[in-house]
């Protein structure tokens, strides 16, 4: 069976330079969704006694801000760490609790989150937020085209 999630991000199932493979308890991938206000939105929860992200993809279709709501359906408490510019942000999630935040993720690549009390990620509160799309021209390297995938 191919999953959406396998279908969308082959890269993150094979071993390769760049990732170490099937890594995530999955939680399946999920798409940001651009609002009238320029940003993108995106909701993850934590089901009751999973101990994963649903999603643990978060894929942005592009560099920019992300507005990330969290809900812990869980019956116990989990925080989130979480990746942004400057610096990262950090939150509770008591019990049947939910947060919201905004990240600056301008540049592609993979960010990892997670809850890091508890040896929560250890036990599979590991997710990524895929930001998809190119590195701007400024930040390039001023060196030949190189081979694409
Ligand atoms: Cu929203």
């Amino acid at each position: 069976m191919t999953t959406r999630a396998e279908q969308e991000l082959p890269e993150l199932y094979g071993q390769n330079k760049a990732t170490l493979g099937r890594l995530l308890a999955h939680g399946g991938l999920g798409r940001a969704e651009e609002g009238s206000d320029g940003r993108l939105h995106a909701h993850v929860r934590i089901p009751p006694d999973e101990l994963m992200w649903e999603p643990s993809i978060v894929v942005m279709p592009h560099g920019g801000d992300l507005e990330i709501e969290l809900l812990n359906d869980d019956t116990n408490t989990h925080c989130a760490l979480l990746p942004s510019n400057g610096d990262s942000k950090w939150m509770w999630l008591p019990v049947y609790s939910r947060g919201k935040t905004v990240l600056n993720l301008d540049g592609p690549g993979y960010y990892w989150f997670g809850s890091n009390v508890g040896n929560d990620e250890g036990r599979g509160l590991v997710g990524v937020i895929a930001v998809m799309g190119d590195v701007p021209q400024e930040a390039r390297l001023d060196r030949p085209e190189q081979p694409r995938p």
